[in-house]
């Protein structure tokens, strides 16, 4: 072949070389093709190969044609490989790319229980007036839900706490006040005796809009010298301003509990009229919250606290009345069915 034979052959096969580079699309076929073009057994070595059928003066023209294609192939190479190494990571980063100006996937958050969030409350008002919070078993003894509390057998009292028994000295406790009789015991002979009690209790009752066989109770109890029963009521009032607000006032009603003397039954001002008079609380201005008293000699002797020195007052409360009133349930039974339409009320984010 003649030189210019040659450089129109190798100017052929470059512009295919070209063309071809250009239709690799990965890092596999862009690899071939180096193999095919720029290899020991490529195209181009071909053309090498022919130099030596060639005169000698035209030997390093046609030599010098064939590097510059070299290398001129060699440069597109690069370029091609470091296009599609672009090309491949822009798809990579596409596959990554998270879009964060997405909204979130909104989630249910949990809520506290209406009758936990009154037990929460009622806890803080009394932690911050230095009370303690004590809990304690459910199954309890008949020595210190009725006996301690001056409940004696065969006493008509136990007929209006009557309970479920598990065996003649083992019972469901009637009110938290075995807790209270046993912080007695702990503290003495240390005063102030300062403690709420909160927890379940139960009774042998019906269930209907107001009555649970399980309720929720919350009792106080406050043991020292000279704690009188305007110590009750100050308590108590602050107690009621605390959790529905400070134009509430108290009033005390004569009542009867076996373990206080005097026992009282305590009202708030109507939190539907204000005190005026309406359905809610019988045209009387006033609803009753919960019973208290002065606690009996006998239960102060019996737990330790000499009754000749020492006095104290009590009191108790449903929790669900409580929360019926605050939140305007009008079935106690609405606080256990777990319906979701009532505590879904009580979740910030619904
Ligand atoms: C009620 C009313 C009351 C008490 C509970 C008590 C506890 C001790 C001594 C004296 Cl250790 N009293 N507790 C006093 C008065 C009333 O509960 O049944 N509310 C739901």
């Amino acid at each position: 072949m003649r030189a210019d034979e040659i450089r129109t052959e190798l100017e052929a096969w470059a512009e295919v070389a070209v063309r071809r580079l250009g239709e690799t699309s990965d890092a596999k076929s862009l690899e071939a093709w180096r193999v095919e073009h720029l290899g020991k057994r490529s195209g181009l070595s071909q053309f090498m190969r022919q130099l030596s059928a060639l005169p000698a003066d035209e030997r390093p023209l046609v030599g010098a044609w064939v590097n510059r294609w070299r290398d001129e192939l060699q440069a597109r190479y690069e370029a091609r490989r470091a296009e599609l190494a672009a090309a491949e990571r822009q798809v990579q980063l596409e596959r990554e790319t998270i879009d964060i100006t997405l909204p979130g996937r909104p989630y249910r958050r949990g809520a506290m229980h209406p009758l936990s969030k009154v037990i929460a409350e009622i806890e803080e008002v009394f932690l911050g007036m230095g009370f303690e919070i004590a809990e304690g078993p459910e199954v309890e003894t008949e020595h210190y839900n009725f006996e301690m509390l001056n409940i004696p057998k065969d006493h008509p009292a136990r007929d209006m706490q009557d309970t479920f028994y598990i065996t003649e000295d083992l019972l469901l406790r009637t009110h938290t006040s075995p807790m209270q009789v046993r912080t007695m015991e702990r503290m003495r002979p240390r005063t102030p005796v300062k403690v709420i009690v909160p927890g379940r209790v139960y009774r042998r009752d019906e269930d209907d809009a107001t009555h649970s066989h399980a309720f929720t109770q919350m009792e106080g109890l406050v043991v020292d010298e000279g704690i009188r029963m305007s110590d009750l009521k100050g308590t108590l009032e602050a107690f009621a301003k605390a959790v529905f607000g400070p134009n509430q006032r108290v009033r005390l009603r004569p009542s009867f509990f076996p373990f206080t003397e005097p026992s009282a039954e305590v009202d708030l001002v109507c939190i539907h009229c204000g005190g005026n008079g309406c359905r809610v609380c019988k045209e009387t201005g006033w609803i009753e919250i919960l019973g208290a008293g002065m606690v009996h000699p006998r239960v102060l002797d019996g737990a330790g606290y000499d009754s000749r020195r020492y006095s104290g007052f009590a009191f108790g409360l449903g929790v669900e009345r409580i929360a019926m009133l605050k939140y305007g349930i009008d079935d106690i039974r609405q606080l256990y069915l777990n319906d979701l339409r009532l505590l879904r009320q009580f979740a910030r984010v619904q």
